[in-house]
């Protein structure tokens, strides 16, 4: 794997970010050796922030060095585990000079201290920087009570963008969603009104490799002040304690990757504040923000940015988890539905085809068609019938999962004879009626970039190897080629829910046929 600084846009997917070997030069950061405190690791710049020589500081015990930090660490080694970082505030140095901070544990032993000095905010956020505690009390209190009753995900993330900028003075925050192949797209935003919407944009999964995909799950809130700002070397390049570089995924002030940094300066970006959304274990999507110039906020305010996060985190889960007892409750309905219309129009068929929403939004399906006893029903756009067939005659020679419907995401590619159903079938969801005649209800995906919306011409060709321009518009390209071609992916709820779907269907036959036979008796 590449080394921290050392990737191209060939193997960047690997680099190793958490050895960054560098802090930014707002803060300055300290490793302890434990139980003596002794300063064994330092950021080049905790000279000038400290004030005292980098030579005076290192191997130096803590204790020695002034200030009440000693006294705060040694607090918070018997009050927490550390093994998360914790925040504090201390004064450092002969003059005593005020910090904000923060502390965690190092796996292998060693205490990993930063120091942020206090009243270091730009001149243009003052007033957050500032917020008496009662104030920011309030506004907590508002926000957690307005992201607890957003009854749904696009709800709840325009709160989401709203509340945060209007805490954190960012001049854009987005919500940025990912799809289950880890494609992102932007589905709420707060923005200064000179800006142009990035609304509704995609972005391929590799803009955020994976490895920092888990980084982002252990440390939830990363604040990059300024993207010109030179970084500030560790001494010694490593880490006394282990004769290896510092692991540095929980620090607050980590050097991010040139590759991001790059991305960020073509798209115009000075700072970025961006947090983690988490469900069950897994990273959901980021609030992310951008500002034009550099931008610092305190660590009580990203204290406050890491709560909202993990309340809409958690209100996210309970959102679509809702949404997926609903779906047992759908097919009943259904069910229901479709023995009334039964009984009272004759046929199950047309009563399912009668109302196309009712059989196309619980699968979010652009189109539905049902194969049966020879003919073929169609609902929303679907393509011609000759087409239809062929589609058909593929899916039953697929192979078949015990009573799992067939999914496919993009049947053009997957078998090159039925390109020409990509516009309005790249993806099926097909569910078997009968096991010994070929009935089958199928839904239908458009493909993704017949449905999407970008400014700009996404046909113009860009994507290269040059990192100089790395930007959303070369990320639009890219994401543009990997899904071309492909619909959504269906996910296991909508598996489920087809599956529902074929069960009742299936039951619905059988007294249809029963009731006919008894008839004909
Ligand atoms: C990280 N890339 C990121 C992050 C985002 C993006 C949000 C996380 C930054 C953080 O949490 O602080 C991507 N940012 C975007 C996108 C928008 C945005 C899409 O604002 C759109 C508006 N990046 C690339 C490519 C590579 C790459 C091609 O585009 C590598 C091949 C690398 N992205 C990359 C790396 C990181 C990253 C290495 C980790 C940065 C770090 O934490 O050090």
């Amino acid at each position: 794997a590449p080394a921290f600084g050392q990737a191209n846009l060939t193997n960047c997917e690997r680099e190793l970010i958490h050895l960054a070997g560098a802090v930014q030069p707002h803060g300055a950061l300290l490793v302890l050796s434990e139980p003596e405190l002794r300063i064994v690791q330092v950021s080049g710049n905790a000279a000038r922030l400290l004030g005292c020589d980098v030579e005076v500081l290192l191997q130096r015990p803590l204790a020695q060095l002034g200030g009440d930090v000693v006294e705060r660490v040694m607090q918070l080694q018997r009050s927490a585990d550390l093994r998360e970082a914790v925040a504090l505030q201390c004064r450092f140095g002969r003059d005593d000079r005020r910090f904000d901070g923060a502390l965690h544990r190092l796996a292998g032993g060693g205490l990993v201290l930063e120091l942020e000095p206090f009243g270091m905010a730009r001149d243009d956020t003052p007033e957050l920087q500032d917020l008496a505690p009662d104030v920011l009390a309030g506004t907590l209190a508002a926000a957690l009570q307005r992201f607890g009753a957003a009854p749904s995900v696009g709800i709840l993330a325009d709160a989401v963008v709203q509340v945060l900028r209007e805490l954190t003075g960012y001049d854009r925050v987005v919500v940025y969603k990912f799809d289950p192949d880890g494609h992102g797209q932007v589905i709420a935003e707060a923005r200064h009104p000179r800006l142009e919407s990035l609304l509704g944009h995609h972005y391929p999964s590799s803009d955020i490799p994976q490895r920092a995909r888990a980084l982002y799950l252990l440390n939830r809130v990363r604040m990059l002040v300024d993207v010109n700002a030179p970084q500030a070397l560790l001494l010694p390049e490593l880490l006394p304690l282990t004769e290896a570089p510092l692991d540095m995924s929980l620090c607050q002030l980590r050097s991010m990757s040139p590759i991001h940094l790059q991305y960020l300066r073509n798209m115009g970006v000075t700072a970025t504040l961006t947090a983690s959304l988490v469900r069950e274990g897994q990273l959901w999507g980021l609030i992310a923000a951008h500002h034009y110039s550099p931008r610092y906020l305190r660590s009580t305010l990203r204290a406050a940015v890491d709560l909202l996060a993990e309340v809409a985190s958690t209100r996210i889960s309970a959102i679509e988890n809702y949404a997926h007892a609903q779906v047992a409750l759908m097919v009943r309905r259904l069910e229901q539905r479709l023995v009334e219309a039964t009984s009272t129009e004759g046929d199950w068929r047309y009563a399912l085809f009668r109302n196309p929403r009712t059989l196309l939004q619980p699968l979010d399906a652009t189109g539905a068609v049902l194969f049966c006893e020879g003919e073929v029903l169609t609902s929303g756009e679907a393509p011609s019938t000759p087409e239809l067939r062929a589609l058909l005659a593929w899916v039953e020679q697929q192979p078949q999962r015990d009573d799992m419907p067939f999914a496919c995401a993009s049947v053009g590619k997957a078998n090159p004879a039925l390109d020409s159903l990509t516009p309005t079938a790249s993806g099926v969801l097909a569910v078997r009626l009968s096991t010994n005649s070929p009935d089958w209800l199928m839904w239908l995906r458009k493909e993704q970039l017949q449905s999407i919306t970008w400014a700009g011409d996404p046909a113009k060709p860009m994507v290269n190897d040059n990192p100089l321009e790395l930007s959303p518009r070369r990320s639009f390209a890219a994401w543009s080629e990997i899904v071309r071609g492909t619909a959504v992916p269906w996910s296991n709820t909508e598996l489920a829910l087809a599956r529902g779907i074929g069960v009742a269907l299936v039951d619905i036959i059988v007294q249809v046929h029963a009731v006919r036979l008894l008839i004909a008796e």
